[in-house]
C-alpha cells in the first residue's frame, strides 16, 4: 500500500519543522515541504532531515495562487498542514495587507485548490489564541467570541471563517485549531520568549569569559501568556486532523498563564544570575547584585493593542481527543535557557 502524502507548508519554522520530525517518529508517511524563495536559505530547522527519503521540498508561497495550486494538483496529498504564515503579530500593523494576503486570502486559495483537485485531503490551518484578543472571560475555550485586537489576529479570523464555509458548503475535511502560544528551542528569535532565553544566555556566556555583557531591552512585561512546548502540539494537531467523528475544532493550551516578568525571572533564576529590580513601568530595570543592567524597558517593543490576558481551556481536546501537554512551564525556560546557552559554549569551543 502506498504511503499516506502528508504535505506541511512552512517546513523551515519551528510548527512545519516539529511536525516533521513528530510524523517521522511516529507514523509511516511521506513528507513534502512546502519551502519559497528568500534571499538566504534558512533551512536551520530541518538540516537534519536533509537526506532522509521521505521528505521532499516543493515549490510553494502563500501569496503565489499558482504555487498552491499546482502543489496540491500534482501532489494529491492525504493531509495538508498549513503552518506557513505571517506569524509576528507585532510586523501585522507594519504590514497589515502581506499579513491578510498571507494569513486569510491565501486560504481561500489553498481551499480551492482542495476542493478542485484533491477533495479527499484533510486540511489543517493554523489557528491562534490572537483571534480572541480583547477577551470577556479568565479563561478562553471554543465558545469564545472573536474579538482580534491586530491584523494579525483579524486575519486568523477571517481564515477561520472561510475554514468553516467550505467545510460546511463542500463537505471538506477543513479545520483550524485555536493553538495557544507555543515555544521551544526552535522559535524565531523575534519572539518574547526565545530573545529571553538568547539574550540572558549570551550574557551569562558574556560574563563568565570576562566580557562586558550588553543589556536586554523589553516591551510591556504585564501581559500574561498561556506558554507550551510546541512539540507537544504536533500530536494534538495529527488528532484534530484524524477524528472518528466530526471534523471539530478544539482548543490547545495548557490552561495555566504567565506574565512575560514571570518569564524573565524564571530564567534569570535558571542561569542562576542574583538579580534585583527597581523602579516601575517605563523605567523598570534588571541588574546583578553588582549594579550591571540586565534589562530595560524600550516603549518600541510595545504594540498599538495589547492582548493583555491569554490562558486557555484545553478540556474538551483532552476529554475528547485524548490530548495531553507533557512540559510544564518550568521545564520549557530551562530547555530553551539550557540550548541557547550550549549553543554559544559549543560555538566557544571550535
Ligand atoms: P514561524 O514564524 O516559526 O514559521 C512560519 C513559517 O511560514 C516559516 O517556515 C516561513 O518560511 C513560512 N512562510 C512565511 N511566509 C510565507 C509565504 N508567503 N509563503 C510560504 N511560506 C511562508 O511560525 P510558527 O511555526 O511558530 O507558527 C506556525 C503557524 O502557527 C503560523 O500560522 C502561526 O501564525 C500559527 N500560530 C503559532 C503559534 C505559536 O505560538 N508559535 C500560536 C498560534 C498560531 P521562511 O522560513 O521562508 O520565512
Ligand atoms: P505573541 O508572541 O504576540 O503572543 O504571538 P510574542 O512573543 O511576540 O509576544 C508575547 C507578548 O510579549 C510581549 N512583549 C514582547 N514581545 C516581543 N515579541 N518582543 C519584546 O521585546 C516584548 N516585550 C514584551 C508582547 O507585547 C506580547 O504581549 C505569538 C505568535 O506565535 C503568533 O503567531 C501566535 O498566533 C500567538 O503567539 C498565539
Amino acid at each position: 500500500m502506498s504511503l499516506k502524502k502528508v504535505f506541511i507548508s512552512g517546513i523551515t519554522g519551528q510548527d512545519g519543522s516539529n511536525m516533521c520530525d513528530y510524523l517521522l517518529q511516529n507514523h509511516d508517511v511521506e513528507i513534502f515541504g512546502g519551502i519559497r524563495r528568500i534571499s538566504v536559505k534558512n533551512y536551520k530547522n530541518i538540516r537534519h532531515l536533509k537526506d532522509n527519503p521521505k521528505i521532499e521540498l516543493v515549490n510553494f508561497d502563500l501569496s503565489d495562487p499558482y504555487s498552491i495550486r499546482n502543489a496540491i494538483e500534482n501532489i494529491k496529498p492525504d493531509y495538508f498542514i498549513n503552518f506557513a504564515a505571517q506569524s509576528f503579530v507585532q510586523s501585522s500593523w507594519d504590514f497589515p495587507i502581506q499579513t491578510i494576503t498571507d494569513n486569510a486570502l491565501s486560504i481561500t486559495h489553498i481551499l480551492e485548490s482542495i476542493k478542485l483537485f484533491a477533495p479527499k485531503c484533510r486540511f489543517y490551518n493554523a489557528g491562534s489564541s490572537e483571534e480572541f484578543g480583547d477577551v470577556i472571560s479568565d479563561m478562553q475555550d471554543e465558545e469564545h467570541p472573536l474579538r482580534p485586537q491586530s491584523p494579525y489576529g483579524a486575519s486568523k479570523c477571517a481564515a477561520r471563517h472561510i475554514v468553516r464555509v467550505y467545510r460546511e458548503s463542500y463537505d471538506l475535511y477543513a479545520v483550524q485549531g485555536w493553538l495557544f502560544n507555543h515555544e521551544g528551542d526552535r522559535r524565531g528569535t523575534e519572539f518574547v520568549t526565545r530573545k529571553i532565553s538568547k539574550n540572558i544566555a549570551k550574557f551569562v556566556f558574556d560574563l563568565e569569559n570576562g566580557e562586558d555583557p550588553k543589556h536586554l531591552e523589553l516591551g510591556n512585561l504585564d501581559a500574561l501568556r498561556d506558554w507550551t512546548d510546541s512539540v507537544d502540539f504536533m500530536s494534538g494537531v495529527w488528532l484534530m486532523l484524524n477524528q472518528k467523528e466530526g471534523p471539530k475544532e478544539y482548543v490547545l493550551a495548557s490552561g495555566k498563564t504567565y506574565s512575560i516578568r514571570n518569564f524573565l525571572e524564571e530564567t534569570l533564576k535558571h542561569a542562576k544570575i542574583n538579580f534585583k529590580k527597581e523602579g516601575e513601568g517605563l523605567e523598570e530595570k534588571y541588574y546583578t547584585s553588582d549594579g550591571k543592567l540586565i534589562v530595560s524597558i524600550n516603549p518600541v517593543f510595545y504594540r498599538h493593542a495589547e492582548v493583555k490576558l491569554l490562558c486557555g481551556n484545553p478540556k474538551k481536546a483532552e476529554k475528547e481527543l485524548g490530548w495531553k501537554r507533557k512540559v510544564k512551564f518550568k521545564q520549557l525556560v530551562q530547555k530553551m535557557f539550557d540550548s541557547d546557552y550550549n549553543f554559544f559554549k559549543n560555538r566557544c569551543t571550535y
